[in-house]
This record gives C-alpha cells, sequence and structure tokens, in this order.
C-alpha cells in the first residue's frame, strides 16, 4: 500500500517534470493557470514543498489538465534479484545452502550471486545431467564478489560451485 502510493508520487514527479518544460515549450498552453506554472517553478526553486507542488498536480488531473493516459506510459520494468552464497556455504556438512536454493524470477531478471562465505566460490551453470555449460559462469568470487546474469528466456536453470561441487543451485524464470 505504502509501496504504491510512492511509487504514484514517483511518478507524479516525473511527469511533473515534463509538465515544467511542456509550460515552457508551449506558451499558448491557456489551459495550465497562471500560478501553476509559477508553483512548478516554485517547486524547482525549492521554494515550495513537495506537498504543495503534488497537491498542484492532483489539481490538474481532477480538472482535466492533465490527462493521466498519456502519462501512464508503460514504464520498462527492471527486475532484480540475489541469490547470497552464505556463510559456511564450503562446508560439505553444515547447511550453508545458496539462498534462495531455488530461485524464482519473471524473464528478464538480473540474478547477482554475493559471496557472503569466508573463500572464494564460483557460478558454473551446467545442463539437467550436471554438466557444465557455457551460459552463465562467473570467475572465482572472493568475499563480498559479485556475478550477474540476465535470464533473458524461461527455463529451469541448474548451477553449481566447480570447487565445492555438493553446492547446487536452481533459478527458475517463468
Ligand atoms: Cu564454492
Amino acid at each position: 500500500m505504502k509501496r504504491s502510493s510512492k511509487t504514484i508520487s514517483v511518478l507524479v514527479l516525473v511527469f511533473s517534470i515534463s509538465l515544467i518544460s511542456l509550460s515552457v515549450n508551449f506558451a499558448n498552453a491557456e489551459s495550465v493557470p497562471e500560478w501553476v506554472k509559477n508553483t512548478a517553478l516554485w517547486y524547482g526553486e525549492g521554494i515550495i514543498s513537495e506537498g504543495e507542488f503534488l497537491n498542484m498536480i492532483k489539481f490538474l488531473i481532477e480538472n482535466d489538465v492533465i490527462v493521466l493516459d498519456n502519462v501512464a506510459e508503460p514504464v520498462p520494468q527492471v527486475n532484480d534479484a540475489q541469490v547470497i552464497i552464505p556463510n559456511g556455504n564450503f562446508d560439505v556438512t553444515g547447511a550453508g545452502f545458496y539462498s534462495p536454493l531455488n530461485l524464482e524470477v519473471p524473464v528478464g531478471t538480473t540474478v547477482t550471486w554475493v559471496n557472503d562465505d569466508s573463500v572464494p566460490h564460483n557460478i558454473q551453470s551446467m545442463d539437467e545431467k550436471g554438466k557444465v555449460i557455457q551460459l552463465f559462469n562467473s570467475p572465482p568470487l572472493n568475499t563480498g564478489d559479485r556475478f550477474e546474469f540476465i535470464f533473458e528466456e524461461e527455463g529451469v536453470y541448474n548451477y553449481y560451485c566447480s570447487f565445492h561441487p555438493w553446492r547446487v543451485g536452481l533459478v527458475t524464470v517463468s
């Protein structure tokens, strides 16, 4: 709930920046009242608060000066997800599983592996039979290092660490 209202405010802010340029670009924009142009300017100069500015945007929307259809252009969605290689992952007798062990993400997600363990690891993609394939293959990752890969196609992707071959994980892309 809170998050979606934040998203709306961000959208409104993005839009309002274009509004400022609109009111500059279209001198004959008679439907945009003078006080609105001033408010936009004042906001840009930090003279009025964000709340006051958003009220002004609200006024424009309610009075059909702003047509929201033009604003609601689909914003390309950026998806990011992480797999943590936890402390103790190297230890065959410990838990230390990749977290999450099966990461489920939508197509187009950038997955970042983060080595939180005290020793180096790598990420090697495998086919369903456990054979290493050149799809996503990291160099050795020291503690704190990251490796990322963008999953562009649906599927179930297996990987493991060649230093600790008992560590196997999955990324499921749908
Ligand atoms: Cu490892």
